[in-house]
C-alpha cells in the first residue's frame, strides 16, 4: 500500500472499490477453487470439520494428501478408489459463483477462468473452454496407467461409486484376444521371488503395477484414472502458456473466489501478474501469505450476488441472494 501511495497508484479497500473494479476493468482473470461449489455439496478440502481432509483425519488418515499422490496411486489404487466417490462432482448444478463467472464471460470481461476445481461445474455453467484453464484437470475424462486409452469420465463414474478400481476396458479386450494366441511363457528365474513388479502397498498387502512384459505376471488390464492432476503430476502446459504468453500482458483485474490458495503453482499467480493488476480475494477464510488490495470474507454466492446488486447486474441464479 506504501508503494502504490509513493507511486501515486490507487488504492482499493472496500467492496464499493470491488464494483468498480468490476465495471471498470474489462480483462478480469477469475482464480477458483472448491469453495465456489461446497454450496453444491461438494466438500472442499482444507475447511476445518467439513473438508475433505478433517473427515479423512478423524478416520485415521495421517496425511490426507497422500491419497492423492501419484506414485501411492500406481502403489495401491484401492485407497483412491475407497474413497473418491465422496467428491465425485454433481454435473447438473452449478452455483451462483459460477451463474457470477458466466456473466462476467456475458459482459465480455472474462479473460480467463483458472479453476483448480476438478468437478468440472464450469461446463455446466457455460463457460467456454476458450476462457478455461482447469489447472488441475478434471473429472471430464479418464486414463489408462497402462496403454493409456483415454475414456469420458463417467465411463468409471459406477466404479467410483462402488468403491471398486476401474479397470481399462481397452486393455481387457487387447489381453482376450492375447489370450486367444497360443501361449509361449517364459519359466521364471525364481519362482519363489516377490519380482520386481509387484509392489508392497502402503496397508501392507502385494499390489502388481502391471508393468511386466506378462513373462512372469498374470497379465491384468491397467487401472484406470480420472484425469486429474495428483500430487506429483505436471500441470496441463496450457496453464503455463496461457498465462506468460497471454494473460499476463493483459490482465487488468484479479478476482480469487473460495481457494485456500496453498497448491502451487496456482498459488504463485498473484506474485506472477504485474504488481499493479489489482487483486479481489473472496472466501469464508482470510489467508495470511498473500496480500491482496481488497478482501471480501463470507461465503462467495452471497458476495457476488451483493456485488451484482451494487454494479446492478442481474444475476441470474435460483440460489442468488435477493435484494434490493
Ligand atoms: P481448499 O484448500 O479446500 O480451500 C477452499 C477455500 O474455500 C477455503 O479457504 C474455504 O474457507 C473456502 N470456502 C469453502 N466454502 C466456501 C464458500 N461457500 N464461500 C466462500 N469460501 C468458501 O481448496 P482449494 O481449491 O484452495 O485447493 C485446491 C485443491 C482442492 C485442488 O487441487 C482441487 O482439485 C481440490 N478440490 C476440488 C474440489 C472440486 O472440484 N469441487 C473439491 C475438493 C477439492
Amino acid at each position: 500500500r506504501e508503494l502504490a501511495r509513493r507511486q501515486k497508484l490507487p488504492q482499493y479497500n472496500t467492496i464499493d472499490d470491488a464494483v468498480s473494479l468490476l465495471q471498470s476493468k474489462k480483462n478480469i482473470m477469475v482464480i477458483t477453487g472448491a469453495g465456489i461449489s461446497t454450496s453444491l455439496g461438494i466438500p472442499d478440502f482444507r475447511s476445518k470439520n467439513t473438508g475433505f481432509y478433517s473427515q479423512l483425519l478423524a478416520r485415521g488418515f495421517e496425511s490426507p494428501e497422500d491419497v492423492f499422490d501419484i506414485e501411492n496411486f500406481d502403489m495401491d489404487p484401492r485407497t483412491f478408489y475407497e474413497l473418491a466417490g465422496e467428491i465425485l462432482p454433481v454435473l447438473d448444478k452449478t452455483s451462483p459463483t459460477h451463474a457470477f463467472i458466466r456473466l462476467l464471460q456475458d459482459k465480455g470481461k472474462l479473460l480467463t477462468n483458472y479453476t483448480q476445481n476438478i468437478d468440472n461445474i464450469e461446463a455446466a455453467a457455460g463457460i467456454d473452454p476458450a476462457h478455461l484453464i482447469q489447472c488441475h484437470g478434471s473429472w471430464a475424462t479418464a486414463t489408462c496407467r497402462k496403454c493409456k486409452a483415454q475414456v469420458p469420465g463417467a465411463t468409471i463414474f459406477s466404479d467410483v461409486k462402488a468403491k471398486r478400481v476401474a479397470r481399462c476396458t481397452a486393455c481387457v479386450q487387447r489381453l482376450s484376444a492375447q489370450q486367444q494366441q497360443p501361449k509361449k511363457r517364459k519359466r521364471a528365474p525364481n519362482s519363489n521371488s516377490n519380482s520386481s513388479s509387484r509392489s508392497r502397498g502402503k496397508h501392507g498387502h502385494v499390489y502388481s503395477d502391471d508393468d511386466s512384459d506378462g513373462q512372469y505376471d498374470i497379465p491384468e488390464p491397467g487401472v484406470m484414472k480420472p484425469d486429474i492432476t495428483f500430487f506429483g503430476e505436471q500441470l496441463p502446459n496450457t496453464f503455463f502458456d496461457r498465462l506468460t504468453d497471454h494473460d499476463r500482458e493483459k490482465v487488468d483485474l484479479v478476482v480469487i473466489v473460495g481457494t485456500s490458495m496453498k497448491v502451487a503453482p496456482v498459488s504463485e499467480i498473484p506474485n506472477f501478474i504485474p504488481k499493479d493488476v489489482p487483486c479481489v480475494y473472496i472466501s469464508r477464510e482470510p489467508v495470511e501469505h498473500i496480500n491482496f488490495d481488497v478482501t471480501l470474507l463470507g461465503y462467495c454466492d452471497d458476495v457476488v450476488s451483493e456485488l451484482c446488486r451494487r454494479a446492478g447486474w442481474g444475476l441470474d441464479h435460483p440460489m442468488a441472494l435477493k435484494g434490493k
